[in-house]
């Protein structure tokens, strides 16, 4: 039996320009990327994504969009990292910074793929695009993805 995590990952759009932060403690430490974090006991993955949108940037969503799901593994470790990704471009409140995330906009065209997990570079045209995907990756530590495969549609 694998075990598995489930974590958010949310995209703040505006047309042109995506809303990423820089990850200031913890996993992915200087590494710029959505905001996000492990969906708690009591609350739908979808609740788990607003609340952490809030507590790391300090925006409001009243409606996400599933956009995307990732699996993560790391060799040799039997941990499975299941990441729902979702965008919104209805949202209340100016980006903020938290002891969490420094928030900044980026164009479509300037993505900081050099500061950011090296799996992004491959699914973040379907996120730019509203290209529903799936994806999986398995990772050599952090910095080497030994096997990846992406594939466009996400079910149910
Ligand atoms: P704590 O500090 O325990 O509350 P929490 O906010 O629950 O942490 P965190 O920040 O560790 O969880 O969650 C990791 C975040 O990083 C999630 O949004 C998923 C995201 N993430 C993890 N691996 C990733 C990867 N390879 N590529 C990517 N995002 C990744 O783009
Ligand atoms: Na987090
Ligand atoms: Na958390």
């Amino acid at each position: 039996e694998r075990l598995r995590k489930i974590l958010t990952l949310v995209f703040v759009r505006e047309p042109g320009k995506i809303l990423l932060g820089l990850k200031k403690r913890g996993f992915g430490c200087g590494l710029w990327n959505g905001f996000g974090g492990k969906v708690e006991k009591n609350e739908t993955i979808l609740q788990g994504a607003k609340r952490e949108l809030v507590e790391e940037c300090g925006i409001q969503a009243d409606v996400l969009e599933r956009i995307g799901l990732i699996n993560f593994e790391f060799e040799n470790d039997p941990v499975i990292m299941e990441v729902h990704v979702f965008l919104t471009f209805h949202y209340i409140g100016d980006p903020v910074e938290t002891e969490e995330m420094k928030p900044e906009w980026y164009k479509d065209g300037e993505i900081p793929f050099n500061q950011m997990w090296p799996d992004d570079k491959y699914w973040f045209p379907y996120m730019l695009q509203k290209r529903k995907f799936e994806a999986y990756f398995l990772f050599k530590g952090m910095d080497t993805i030994l096997d990846y495969w992406i594939k466009e549609s996400l079910n149910d």
